[in-house]
C-alpha cells in the first residue's frame, strides 16, 4: 500500500488539518524514497510478534524500541511537546517511527524547500534521513500511538532550523544531488 502524501498550502490555519494544495498535488513514494524517505506497511494488530518487523529490524539494526502514546491524558507535558514536535527540525540520525494506532502528520521538505505532508495511519512504518527538516503533528483525531525505533542507544536531540552548518546535514543535502 503506498502512502498518501501531498504539498501543503501556506496557510497559517490549525495545523491539525490536511493543509492539500488546491489543486491537490500528490506526492508519490518513489519523490519520498528520492528524499531518503522509506515506508512500510505492516500489520500493528500483531506488532510484538511480526516476523516482518522483525526483519526490518535486524536488517537495519533497530536494537532500540520504544512506544510512545500522544494524547492530552497520557503525555506528560503534552501541549508543550506538540509545539516543539512541530518546529522544524533535524537529527543527527535517522528518525524512525511505526504508527500503531490512531494517525498523524508528518511532514517533510522536498528539495526546492517546499513542505511535503505525510499522512501516517496505522501499520505505517516510516523512515526519515539524518539531516532532513522535518516536522511532526497530531491530525484532528488528536490521538496516536507509535514505536519509536532507533540504531542503539537513543538520541532524540532534535536541531531546529537553521542547521545547515553540521556535517550530517551537509551529506544529506548532497545525498540528493543527481536524484
Ligand atoms: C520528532 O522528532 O519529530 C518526533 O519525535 C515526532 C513525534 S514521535 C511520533
Ligand atoms: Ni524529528
Amino acid at each position: 500500500m503506498a502512502l498518501e502524501a501531498w504539498y501543503m498550502d501556506s496557510s497559517d490555519d490549525d495545523q491539525r488539518k490536511p493543509h492539500r494544495l488546491r489543486p491537490h498535488q500528490p506526492v508519490s513514494s518513489e519523490e519520498l524514497q528520492k528524499l531518503g524517505v522509506f515506508h512500510w506497511r505492516l500489520d500493528a494488530d500483531h506488532f510484538d510478534s511480526d516476523p516482518e518487523l522483525r526483519k526490518i529490524r535486524e536488517e537495519r539494526g533497530y536494537s532500540y524500541m520504544d512506544i510512545i502514546t500522544i494524547h492530552k491524558d497520557t503525555l506528560p507535558n503534552y501541549e508543550e511537546k506538540l509545539k516543539m514536535f512541530y518546529e522544524e527540525h533535524l537529527h543527527l540520525d535517522d528518525e524512525i517511527r511505526y504508527i500503531l494506532d490512531g494517525q498523524a502528520y508528518f511532514d517533510v521538505r522536498d528539495k526546492e524547500d517546499r513542505w511535503i505532508r505525510i499522512w501516517m495511519s496505522k501499520g505505517d512504518l516510516i523512515t526519515l534521513p539524518a539531516g532532513i527538516y522535518h516536522r511532526f503533528t497530531l491530525d484532528e483525531t488528536n490521538y496516536t500511538k507509535a514505536m519509536r525505533l532507533f540504531v542503539g542507544e537513543p538520541v532524540w536531540k532534535a536541531y531546529n532550523r537553521p542547521a545547515d552548518d553540521f556535517e550530517i546535514r551537509h551529506k544529506y543535502v548532497s545525498s540528493l544531488q543527481g536524484s
